[in-house]
C-alpha cells in the first residue's frame, strides 16, 4: 500500500489520456506549440511516471509552424489495440480553420516512433476511438453544435472507422450535448464498455473554473446515452476560487490489472489569489462503481490531495532537480525541432541566435522547461560574446505576447548589460537593469528565484557577486491573467538582428532546483 501525491504529472501536463497493456500504463498529453508534441510516459504503477518518448518527433511528421500559442496540438488520446498504439489528436490553428484538424498517427513501441499522420474526416477537437470487442471500431470528438440551441453548446458525435482504409464510414450519430441542461462545451469525450454496457465520459463546463465530468450509458454504441443522475460525477467548481484545486475535468478511465478503476484528469492549483502559473496538471482519482455507474473519489467527491495505490511502489518519485542534461526528455523547442539552432556540448547546449524571437509565433533559438514547481531555483551559466542589438538569457514564457525576458546584451563598451524586460499583451516594459561589471562575453550565470508569483530575477558574475535585476509577477503571466490553455516555461533563449551573424553563446549547464 502506497499514498501516492497528487499531482502526478506536476507542471503543464493537460487533457491526459490513459491506457493499460499487460502490468503498464501509457499516458499522453496536450502540447501545443511545443516541439517535439505529445510527451508519452510509462507507469507500472499509476503513480509513477517515466517520460519515454514523444509522439510528434520529426518536422516533417506534422506542420505547426507559425501557429500562434495555444494553438497547436490540443488533446490527445492514447489506446492500444492488437499490438499497435493509436494516438489520435487535433492540430488547431485559432487563425486559420482551414488548416489542421482531427488525425491519428500510430506506433508499435509507444516510445516511438510514431506514423505520419492519416487526417480524419472529422470537424471539431478532442477526437477519441473505441474498439469495441466485436471487432468494429468506433471515432469520436464534440466540436460546436451546428444548429445550437444555446450558447457554446457543442455535439458529441460518433461515428465507424475502418481500419483497414483508415477512414470513418458509414453515418455519423450525435450522441450528446452535455448532462446540464444549457452547459458549454461538453467535451473530451472517451467511449469504453463496461459490463455489456458502452458508457461515454466527458467533460462539460469550458477547461477553465467550471470545469467537470460527467458520463452517461447505452446499449448501443450510437446511443441512446441516459445521462447518469448523479452527474456531474466531478467537479470542483462548487468549491469556490479559494480551493486549493480547481477545475477539475477531461477525465480518461483505465482498469488495472488488478480489476480497480482509475481516472487520470486535468486540474489547476491556485496560489497568489485566483491564478494557476503552473496551468492545468494530471491528477489521479480512485475510481469505484455502483448501479452500474462510476464513482469518482467515493467518500470524498472531490481530487484527493494523496491517493492510496495499492499496487504503487513506495519509493517517492525524485523531484527532477539538478543539472538538465541536454539529453533530458524534458527540454522543449517552439514549434519545430532545437536541431535548427542548438547543439548538446557537455551538460549544455552551443545555441546559435535566431532572428526570429520570443515575440513571433515561429522557431526561434529557444529551449524551455516546464514550471512544475511553484517555488523553484533555475539558473544558465553561459557565456554569450554577443554582438550589438543581441540577446541572450533567460525567458519566462506564457506565449509571443506574454514572457519575461532576462536578457544579457552588450553595452556602449563591450560590457555585460542585463534587462529584464516584461512583454505584456504585447507591449514591453523595463523591469529593471544591471550591469554586473564584465564583460559581455565572460561566464555569467542568469538566474530565477521563484517564490510564490514572486520570481526574482538575478546575474552572477565569476566571483559569485549576485545582482538582482527585477522581480516578475507571475500572477502577469498565467493564463488566468492572459488567456490561453497553458502552464509557464522557463528556458534559455538567444536572438540577433544579423541574419548572417557568426555569434555562438554557449550555454554551459543549466539546473533546475525545486526549492
Ligand atoms: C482541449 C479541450 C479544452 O482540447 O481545452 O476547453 C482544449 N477545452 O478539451 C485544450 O487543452
Amino acid at each position: 500500500m502506497s499514498r501516492v501525491a497528487n499531482p502526478v504529472l506536476p507542471g503543464c501536463y493537460p487533457d491526459p489520456s490513459v491506457c493499460r497493456v499487460g502490468g503498464d500504463y501509457y499516458l499522453v498529453t496536450s502540447t501545443f506549440e511545443y516541439f517535439p508534441g505529445l510527451p508519452v510516459f510509462h507507469s507500472t504503477d499509476l503513480a509513477r511516471w517515466e517520460h519515454i518518448g514523444d509522439v510528434v518527433t520529426r518536422a516533417d511528421q506534422l506542420d505547426y509552424s507559425r501557429i500562434a500559442s495555444s494553438g497547436g496540438l490540443y488533446a490527445p488520446t492514447l489506446r492500444y489495440h492488437d499490438g499497435r498504439y493509436w494516438v489520435v489528436c487535433t492540430l488547431v490553428d485559432p487563425a486559420d480553420a482551414t488548416r489542421g484538424g482531427n488525425f491519428l498517427m500510430t506506433a508499435t513501441d509507444p516510445a516511438g516512433p510514431w506514423s505520419d499522420p492519416v487526417w480524419l474526416d472529422a470537424d471539431g477537437i478532442d477526437p477519441s476511438i473505441f474498439f469495441d470487442d466485436d471487432g468494429r471500431v468506433w471515432m469520436h470528438g464534440t466540436r460546436l453544435a451546428r444548429e445550437p440551441r444555446w450558447h457554446d453548446q457543442t455535439e458529441v458525435w460518433v461515428r465507424e472507422f475502418d481500419p483497414t482504409t483508415m477512414a470513418l464510414v458509414g453515418p455519423e450519430t450525435v450522441v450528446w450535448n452535455g448532462a446540464m441542461l444549457g452547459v458549454v462545451w461538453a467535451e473530451a469525450p472517451h467511449l469504453y464498455k463496461v459490463d455489456g454496457r458502452y458508457y461515454l465520459l466527458a467533460a462539460e463546463g469550458g477547461t477553465e473554473f467550471h470545469h467537470s465530468v460527467a458520463v452517461a450509458r447505452a446499449d448501443s454504441v450510437t446511443g441512446p446515452y441516459e445521462s447518469n443522475r448523479c452527474n456531474p460525477v466531478l467537479t470542483h467548481r462548487h468549491l469556490g476560487r479559494d480551493s486549493d484545486v480547481v477545475g477539475a475535468g477531461h477525465a480518461d478511465l483505465v482498469q488495472a490489472a488488478d480489476g480497480s478503476w482509475w481516472a487520470v484528469l486535468l486540474a489547476m492549483r491556485p496560489y497568489g489569489g485566483y491564478h494557476y502559473p503552473l496551468g492545468r496538471e494530471t491528477f489521479l482519482v480512485p475510481v469505484t462503481w455502483e448501479d452500474g455507474w462510476p464513482v469518482f473519489a467515493p467518500g470524498e467527491g472531490r481530487v484527493p490531495a494523496e491517493v492510496e495505490v495499492p499496487f504503487a511502489a513506495a519509493a517517492p518519485a525524485g523531484d527532477g532537480g539538478g543539472v538538465v542534461r541536454p539529453e533530458d526528455p524534458r527540454w522543449t523547442s517552439l514549434r519545430g525541432p532545437a536541431a535548427a539552432f542548438a547543439t548538446a556540448r557537455g551538460d549544455g547546449w552551443t545555441l546559435r541566435p535566431s532572428v526570429e524571437t520570443l515575440t513571433d509565433p515561429g522557431t526561434p533559438s529557444f529551449l524551455g522547461l516546464r514550471q512544475q514547481h511553484r517555488d523553484l531555483d533555475l539558473s544558465a551559466s553561459l557565456r554569450a560574446p554577443l554582438a550589438a542589438g543581441e540577446e541572450a538569457g533567460l525567458a519566462i514564457r506564457q506565449s509571443e505576447r506574454d514572457h519575461v525576458r532576462l536578457a544579457l546584451a552588450t553595452g556602449p563598451s563591450g560590457e555585460a548589460v542585463v534587462r529584464a524586460v516584461h512583454r505584456r499583451a504585447g507591449a514591453e516594459t523595463l523591469l529593471g537593469e544591471a550591469r554586473p561589471g564584465a564583460a559581455v562575453g565572460s561566464p555569467l550565470t542568469l538566474d530565477v528565484h521563484a517564490r510564490g508569483v514572486d520570481y526574482d530575477l538575478g546575474v552572477t558574475t565569476a566571483d559569485g557577486a549576485r545582482t538582482v535585476v527585477a522581480t516578475a509577477d507571475a500572477r502577469t503571466l498565467d493564463s488566468v491573467a492572459t488567456g490561453g490553455f497553458i502552464g509557464l516555461w522557463l528556458g534559455v533563449y538567444a536572438t540577433t538582428p544579423d541574419p548572417a551573424s557568426a555569434t555562438v553563446v554557449e550555454v554551459d549547464r543549466v539546473e533546475y532546483r525545486p526549492a
